[in-house]
């Protein structure tokens, strides 16, 4: 069992490594009692500690390695979700400086804005398309904090989920209209396609993937929150990002969100 004083000092070391921009060796070796249930205690400590230091708050959630690429890339084969706060928002737009991150990707996503209380159990993709008030395109930006952007489920997890920061486009659609497996997406780094998807690349349909998340939430005594946005998890593996870029994720009929990368 880990102690709290371990768990606060693993967050600690996580605040650290991104405050400071360095990364860091993997829990899982010095720690071999970390599993999933203890590094979801590490996140809940460093999303308190980031609230309390950066005078900031929960604004949603995030799903992690919910498709195929994503899960091969990583060689982790579960999902695993973060919390996103305000202070990790952009808006499109906002040139982006590569020198905020440690090593940086791009990853395209659909994020749902949620018009009502989403809570489990048994939460269906029914449900959550009915709680969701809107769909937008979306882009997170993930920054690992461990060396070579290599970890473990439980790593990954304590890690708030690889979160940096995220940006959603700005048109916003009632999800009723769509068949969301069926949406097509075209990712695109200096005009050149550097990946292709549909909806469906994430867990069979987006929605399933935060009706898991939710379910899982509930036996911690959580939901999501109205208000709240959730970004489902990239349709796609995720692209490196170097000064210079520009990159697009173009979705069918919700349109397109991009980002800007300076020096
Ligand atoms: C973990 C987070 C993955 C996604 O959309 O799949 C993620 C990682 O790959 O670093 O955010
Ligand atoms: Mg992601």
């Amino acid at each position: 069992m880990l102690k709290t004083h371990v768990i606060d000092e693993i967050a600690n070391e996580l605040y650290k490594a991104e405050k400071h921009r360095y990364s860091i060796d993997k829990f899982v070796d010095k720690y071999p009692e970390m599993n999933e249930e203890l590094a979801y205690k590490v996140q809940e400590r460093l999303i308190e500690i980031k609230c309390n230091e950066e005078k900031t708050k929960r604004v949603g959630r995030k799903l992690g390695l919910t498709s195929k690429a994503k899960q091969v890339m990583m060689g982790v084969h579960e999902p695993s979700y973060g919390v996103l706060l305000e202070s990790m928002q952009l808006f499109e737009g906002d040139p982006i400086s590569i020198s905020s991150f440690i090593h940086a990707k791009l990853e395209p996503e659909l994020a749902f804005i949620f018009g009502k209380e989403l809570k489990g159990p048994h939460v269906t993709v029914a449900d959550v398309l009915a709680a969701t008030e809107y769909i937008a395109p979306a882009l997170e930006i993930i920054d690992s904090r461990f060396q070579g952007f290599s970890f473990t489920l439980p790593d990954a997890v304590a890690d708030n989920s690889s979160s940096s920061r995220f940006i959603i486009g700005e048109r916003f659609f009632s999800p009723e209209q769509f068949d969301l497996r069926l949406m097509g997406m075209v990712f695109k780094k200096n005009g050149e396609v550097v990946a292709t998807g549909a909806g469906a690349a994430v867990m069979g349909h987006p929605a399933r993937a935060i009706a898991w998340m939710v379910n899982k939430l509930f036996k911690e005594g959580q939901s999501v929150q109205p208000g709240e946005v959730v970004l489902s998890g990239s349709l796609s593996g995720a692209v490196t990002i170097a000064e210079g870029d520009h990159f697009s994720a173009c979705f069918d009929r919700i349109g397109t969100v991009e980002a800007v990368f300076t020096e």
